[in-house]
């Protein structure tokens, strides 16, 4: 049955998914270097220093390890700006209300999500009181589609992963979750989550009783 629910952030609870995409291609410009929406779907749920890597594939240039803390960290410095706009308006469709509804019937509620940035994004959505944990990705030796992050929220919960349901908007967190022995809702479209046990296509359609029959 149905204890804990662990979500991940970027794209399910608030879309900073686009911010991410905005401060990565005004480096990738500064550096001329091809990218686009197309690209940015490999970079969701990846970790800061692979997604520059992946940026700065094929591109011909090369970089020591010292210039590419540089350069992400002047993404991260211009991303961080931006997220200072994010306002409790930026929860996704029905998540409040989703979130509201697991508390009031006493199911567990994680985060899982590899941004080092998330416990920023939670205070600008006062979204925090709602989370019993929050994995810290600094504490994980590896990213998504690992396991790793959600099998350490669901330890955090003290829930074992057969009573876990982990929500993702990317394809890597999907792997990541069922890899953990958890049932996996997808957020988005079948091309990209098509391995998710439940897929919606929007947060709006995410209810409980949705969430408790994936279980039953
Ligand atoms: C998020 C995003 C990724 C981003 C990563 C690291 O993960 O989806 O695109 O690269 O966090 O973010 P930061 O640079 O803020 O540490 P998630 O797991 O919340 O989707
Ligand atoms: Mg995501």
């Amino acid at each position: 049955h149905l204890e804990a629910v662990i979500f991940d952030l970027d794209g399910v609870i608030t879309d900073s998914a686009e911010y991410h995409y905005q401060a990565w291609k005004t480096l990738a410009d500064g550096l001329d270097v091809p990218f686009d929406r197309d690209k940015n779907e490999r970079l969701k749920g990846v970790s800061r220093m692979e997604s520059l890597e992946i940026i700065l594939e094929n591109s011909g240039l090369s970089f020591t390890k010292a210039e590419k803390e540089r350069l992400a960290k002047q993404k991260n410095d211009n991303y961080k700006l931006m997220i200072q706009r994010i306002t409790p308006a930026d929860l996704l469709p029905g998540i409040a209300e989703l979130l509201t509804s697991l508390q009031e019937q006493g199911i567990a509620v994680g985060l899982a999500s590899a941004s080092q940035n998330a416990a920023l994004i939670l205070e600008r959505l006062e979204a925090g009181h709602w989370f019993q944990a929050v994995a810290d990705p600094g504490d994980i030796r590896k990213g998504k589609p690992d396991p790793e992050i959600f099998l350490r929220a669901a330890e955090m919960l003290d829930v074992p992963p057969c009573n876990c349901i982990g929500v993702e908007d990317a394809a890597a967190g999907v792997m990541a979750i069922q890899a953990a022995g958890m049932k996996a809702v997808g957020i988005g479209s079948v091309e990209q989550l098509g391995a998710a046990d439940l897929l919606l296509a929007s947060t709006i359609e995410l209810t409980v009783t949705k969430l408790q029959k994936l279980l039953a």
